[in-house]
């Protein structure tokens, strides 16, 4: 392996970010996980749930210890608490951080005005905050920032990585892609992404920005050694993606509910590879000043794909699978073009793993282990959708103070009732 460096981990409690941890720990980098346990909050707010149980980050980091002999230093702060961030920053002077801490639903950030403002003021004022803290007290940091590729859209041309080269009325110049993103989550990202790019231009910022695709499967090296450290699934009409959700769909008997004509066209990859690009662009910094752009997917599927997959892989095991078209509740093509670059992390040494190859290992396995936990209620079309601008339901705080004082309140539940 290469040398051992001080990693923050920021996301560190999420789907993503507590396998990460552990995995750059199981490395023998020093790793401080950090998360505000957000997620945790909007989960009680909205009555979704993981599949999976989940163990709190005391439980977890304290487990890993016992099984390893590894340490992870586990820190509870907000990346919008710009004075917090900093005395951390101060105290562990990271070679490298990791910025997975960002709310990163799309629908949840489509459910009404206080949701958008509230997505895109947590996203954008803490990556703001990181990099501000980066360029004050270590300024040769590697930014890991996660993306992702809806940034982009769907263009009518190939989407490349990061930056195009473009000719106009005869003189041609390299500029960042165009990006046209389908909800205000994404747009979140690109404001990061604009964010980034000017803090390596003006203060020499060293980041790396991971247009990431759909992430799938629940399984590592590491989470599979002990319950207390596996991490998140959704499967509900706000947080569980397509994939998730078909799979759960069929086990409980219900129709896969794709949206409208079902030709929406995505990267996706299996959650170890998530692993292996984000370690692979640690061991592999851009030099300083450099903003570099990866596309992070493996393979592309459109949502009819996703479902024939699902109902070909459940027939061979003798189950029946049925399909359903129903009414697309988001504003975006139901069937274009899509051709992304994805070279730059194959070119770095990654292997990929194929959907159709575990399909049945990395999701439907851990679906039928816990279909009992599932609420059908949760499987249901979404109340969410992108024309109506807000949904009374939920649109029941009137303002981003209050917003904060009830996710205090939620915040201080959860820690006491989290094992
Ligand atoms: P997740 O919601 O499971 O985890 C995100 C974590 O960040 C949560 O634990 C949350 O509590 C924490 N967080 C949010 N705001 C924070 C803040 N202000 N301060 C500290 N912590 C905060 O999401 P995930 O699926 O693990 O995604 C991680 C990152 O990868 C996100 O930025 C997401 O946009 C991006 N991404 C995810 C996918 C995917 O398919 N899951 C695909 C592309 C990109
Ligand atoms: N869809 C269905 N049926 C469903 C749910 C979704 O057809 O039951 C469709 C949506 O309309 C959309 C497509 O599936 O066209 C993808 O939606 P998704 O919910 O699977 O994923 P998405 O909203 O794109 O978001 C997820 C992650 C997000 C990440 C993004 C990567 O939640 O954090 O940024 O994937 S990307 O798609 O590349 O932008």
């Amino acid at each position: 392996m290469s040398e051992s460096k001080k990693v923050i981990v920021f996301g560190a409690d999420g789907y993503i970010g507590w396998p990460m941890a552990m995995h750059l720990s199981r490395l023998g980098h020093q790793v401080v996980a950090v998360d505000n346990l957000a997620r945790r909050s909007w989960d009680l707010e909205g009555g979704t749930y993981s599949l999976i149980p989940i163990a709190s980050m005391e439980t977890r980091v304290s487990r890993w210890k016992e099984l390893t002999g590894r340490e992870i230093v586990w820190r509870k702060l907000d990346l919008c608490d710009a004075g917090s961030l900093d005395a951390l920053m101060s105290e562990f002077l990271p070679d490298a951080v990791i910025h997975l801490g960002e709310q990163r639903s799309a629908p949840f950030s489509m459910i009404s005005r206080d949701h958008a403002v509230r997505t895109q003021v947590n996203n954008i004022v803490g990556n703001l905050n990181l990099l501000f803290a980066i360029h004050s007290i270590v300024p040769e940091c590697h930014l890991i920032k996660l993306g992702s590729m809806g940034e982009y859209g769907a263009p009518n041309i190939d989407i490349e990585e990061g930056y195009i080269t473009i000719e106009h009325n005869g003189r041609s110049d390299t500029l960042p892609f165009p990006k046209v993103p389908h909800s205000f989550y994404h747009l979140s990202k690109v404001a990061d992404s604009q964010n980034i790019h000017f803090a390596s231009r003006v203060w020499g910022t060293r980041a790396t920005d991971l247009n990431q695709g759909v992430v799938y499967g629940v399984h590592t090296e590491d989470t599979a050694l002990h319950p207390d450290l596996m991490t998140r699934f959704d499967f509900d009409s706000i947080w569980g993606t397509a994939l998730n959700r078909f799979c759960v769909q069929a086990a409980v008997g219900q129709p896969l509910t794709v949206y409208g004509k079902g030709g929406q066209t995505r990267g996706y990859l299996d959650i170890r590879d998530t692993m292996a690009c984000i370690t692979l662009t640690l061991d592999n910094p851009p030099e300083i000043g450099e903003c570099r752009v990866f596309n992070q997917f493996t393979e592309q599927f459109s949502i009819n794909d996703l479902a024939a997959l699902v109902a070909s892989t459940r027939k061979r095991m003798g189950l029946q699978t049925e399909i359903s078209h129903v009414a697309n509740p988001r504003v975006e093509a139901e069937e274009h073009y899509y051709n992304a670059k994805h070279t730059a992390l194959l070119d770095l040494g990654l292997q990929p793993h194929y959907l159709s190859d575990t399909l049945v290992s990395s999701v439907i396995s851990t679906v039928e282990r816990f279909k009992d936990r599932v609420d059908p209620i949760l499987l249901q079309m979404p109340s969410v959708t992108w024309r109506s601008g807000g949904n009374e339901i939920w649109d029941k705080y009137a303002n981003i103070d209050e917003f904060k004082s009830a996710g205090d309140d939620l915040l201080r539940l959860i820690d006491s009732s989290t094992r």
